[in-house]
């Protein structure tokens, strides 16, 4: 029997996939979404949908039989992690050598377990890292439609003045401050009402119950809240979750590269992670939002495969993780950061006019329900150094080449800010948290860009070269850095490009 076709299919369900399923729903033609984690929205045997930080179960992280926290220690104990039982949890780790992923699963993908961070970039940094794509128009119409659609706010600057929940924000404000250094608010998609209400003991906690990373049962705006509400709601999309997408191929064997549309094969899981079907699904538009991880994976396995031979040689390349660095200081015990810390970051320091070592510094909570007077960070750095991926064919995947020393900018970078907010206020750093007495964890990200960067893998708007009916969606398109958290320009860049593509290749 034919295989059963879609008009279009969406691989993913993160922020470009969950945009393009919209605009295309929006545009009366029909979409199948295939995202290979599970829709969270069942609760649990304890009654919610996601599982408690400090005591995390089978749902926090995908088919492990341990966590993988990125904080792993505490005073060089191993208290943070726990054995699980392997399942289709919300967060995944994906290990690279010398370079490991953190990234969502699940319908929402990221959005379901970060950090809800709503940055827009620099204008001169986002020119100089997309030269191609008009600024004018992204900061005119599509940033702000981005952040009006996924429901960006701010804290009320007295509530965050004087709530316990942010004393950490504080300190380390005024820490920095001692050093010269300013600090900006930064939007959120977390409701900062609901939070208010959480503190007021109104309704059930969530960020400030400590949830975050392996999930929120309350308060945060993800996408299956927002854009993936909206594109159901045109009656056009339809998503099919425990779904993976395998391969690709060309439709008609005897047309170039796509013309007749594309061939996939896709993983049906159960809850156990096996393989109980495997189906081949065809369809005239294939739109790539799996994730910079995710899409690249794919493109490259199809190139190397030679199921899609010419794919642009760049697919694979122009990889970062957007100088990512995370490291703590230890303050002294008159300076208290709180036993009560919300999860959702509303501070950074902002030291990206820094003209040897622009850093843009994220003032994380460590909710561990005691003192503990630690002030951690999450740096985003300027590194020039870029990544690449090959294909592994004895284990049919991508590997990304990314070697320690590339961090090498990102670190001194981090180094040079914190060191000077430490001798200005007579700290140091803390180097039990991380592994290996290290002072900067710079063996995760959990911002990969990159992979099919945008103009040169794929046309200006994200069309594969060559390649009509194929398009990336996602943050794959961005050139391994953008200065700030990603969500957002990822995001904006989509609605930019959907609607070029809307126009011309769906509608025109
Ligand atoms: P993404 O959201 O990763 O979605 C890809 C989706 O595709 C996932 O649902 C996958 O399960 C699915 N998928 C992958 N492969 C396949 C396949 N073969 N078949 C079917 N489905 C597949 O992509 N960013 C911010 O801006 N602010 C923050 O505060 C922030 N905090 C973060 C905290 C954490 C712990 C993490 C992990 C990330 C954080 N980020 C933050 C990064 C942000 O979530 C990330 O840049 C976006 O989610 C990337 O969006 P994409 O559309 O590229």
């Amino acid at each position: 029997p034919a295989a059963p076709h879609a008009p279009a299919v969406v691989i993913g369900s993160g922020y470009g996939a969950a945009v393009a399923a919209l605009r295309l729903g929006l545009a009366g033609v029909p979409t199948l979404v295939l995202e290979m984690g599970r829709l969270w929205d069942t609760a649990g045997p304890d009654g919610k949908v996601f599982c408690p930080t400090i005591t995390p179960d089978r749902r926090s992280m995908w088919f492990r039989t341990r966590t993988e926290a990125p904080l792993s220690t505490f005073l060089w104990l191993d208290v943070v992690n726990r054995r699980i039982d392997p399942y289709p949890g919300v967060l995944d780790r994906v290990n690279y050598g010398d370079m490991s992923v953190y990234v969502g699963r699940g319908v929402g993908g990221g959005s379901l377990v970060n950090g809800g961070m709503a940055v827009t970039p620099p204008r001169p940094y986002f020119s100089e890292v997309l030269p191609g794509v008009d600024a004018e128009a992204m900061y005119g119409t599509y940033f702000p439609r981005a952040r009006r659609m996924l429901g960006v706010n701010e804290v009320d600057r007295s509530w965050f003045e004087s709530t316990p929940w942010y004393r950490f924000s504080r300190v380390s404000r005024t820490h920095a401050a001692r050093a010269g250094l300013g600090t900006v608010f930064v939007p959120n998609v977390y409701d900062f009402d609901y939070m208010r209400r959480e503190a007021a003991g109104e309704v059930p906690r969530s960020a400030l119950a400590g949830e975050v990373i392996y999930g929120n049962n309350h308060g945060k705006r993800s996408l299956d809240r927002t854009y993936l509400a909206a594109a159901l709601a045109t009656g056009r999309v339809t998503v099919e979750t425990m779904s993976r997408v395998r391969a690709l191929r060309p439709a008609n064997t005897g047309g170039t590269g796509g013309a007749g549309g594309y061939v996939l094969t896709v993983e049906r899981l159960d809850l156990s992670g096996r393989v109980t079907a495997v189906d081949e699904i065809t369809t005239g538009r294939l739109f790539l939002g799996a994730g910079s991880l995710g899409t690249t994976e794919l493109l490259l396995r199809a190139r190397e495969t030679g199921a899609l031979p010419d794919l642009d040689p760049e697919v694979g390349r122009g990889w970062g993780h957007n100088g990512n660095v995370m490291t703590a200081r230890a303050n002294h015990l008159w300076d208290t950061v709180g036993a009560q810390q919300s999860t959702m970051p509303v501070l950074g320091i902002d030291d990206w006019n820094n003209p040897t070592h622009p850093v843009f510094a994220e003032i994380a909570p460590l909710p561990m329900g005691l003192e503990h007077w630690i002030s951690l960070y999450l740096a985003i750095t300027k590194n020039p150094e870029r990544g690449h991926f090959t294909y592994d064919a004895a284990t049919d995947s991508a590997r990304l080449r990314w070697t320690r020393d590339q961090n090498e900018p990102s670190v001194a970078a981090a180094r040079s800010l914190f060191d000077r907010i430490n001798r200005a206020n007579g700290t140091i750093h803390r180097y039990d948290l991380f592994g290996g007495n290290r002072k900067f964890a710079d063996d995760f990200t959990y911002h990969p860009l990159g992979g099919c960067v945008l103009g040169r893998a794929t046309d200006g708007y994200g069309r594969a070269k060559g390649h009509p009916g194929l398009y990336v969606v996602d943050g794959s398109l961005v050139p391994g850095s953008i200065g700030v958290n990603p969500f957002v320009t990822i995001t904006a860049l989509a609605e930019r490009n959907m609607e070029r593509i809307v126009q011309e290749d769906i509608l025109g």
